[in-house]
């Protein structure tokens, strides 16, 4: 009974430390625009990146009518000037997966001719999980990262006390 117990706590204790790993090294994917548009001429892409943060490993899906649009990453200075000209790479399956691979900011925009001038572009800004010393981060980023760091610590407080309760056996 009793090692039956302390193999229970041990148990516990290593889900608990595993659980929160994985919080922490989630990768998030998004649809741009979700929930309340896609990618369209409505929706507002610097309102929908500004309540969201992005880190290397997640992904971004473009979902879209391919009759209506496409999807063409660009370099800034074609997202400024809402040209395709150089572009990086074009997609067009109306179901674009794109990878967050790296740090840095990302540029995307509606190749048709007008859309991006309507505002269908979208710049995605990677950043680092943690904030470093330049990066001053949205209220949403620090928010997030204590939520994190705050469930982190909790469960080291948990695992200790369940490793320590163990000496009094
Ligand atoms: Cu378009």
């Amino acid at each position: 009974m009793e090692i039956r117990r302390r193999a229970l706590v041990i148990a516990v204790a290593v889900a608990v430390v595993a659980s929160v790993a994985r919080v922490a090294a989630a990768a998030t994917s998004y649809t741009v625009g979700a929930p309340d548009g896609l990618w369209d001429m409505q929706t507002d892409y610097a309102e929908w990146v500004a309540a969201r943060t992005f880190h290397p490993g997640d992904n971004i899906t473009f979902t879209y009518s391919r009759e209506l649009h496409d999807v063409v990453e660009v370099g800034k200075a074609g997202y400024d000037a809402c040209s395709s000209a150089n572009n990086v790479s074009a997609f067009r399956s109306g179901n674009d997966v794109i990878s967050l691979t790296a740090l840095g900011m990302r540029y995307f925009l509606c190749g048709l001719t007008g859309h991006c001038d309507s505002g269908m572009k979208i710049r995605i800004d990677v950043a680092a999980t943690t904030a470093g010393p330049t990066a001053a981060p949205p209220p949403t980023t620090s928010a997030a990262g204590n939520t994190v760091a705050g469930a982190g610590r909790g469960a080291l407080l948990v695992a200790q006390a369940l490793v320590g309760s163990m000496a009094f056996w």
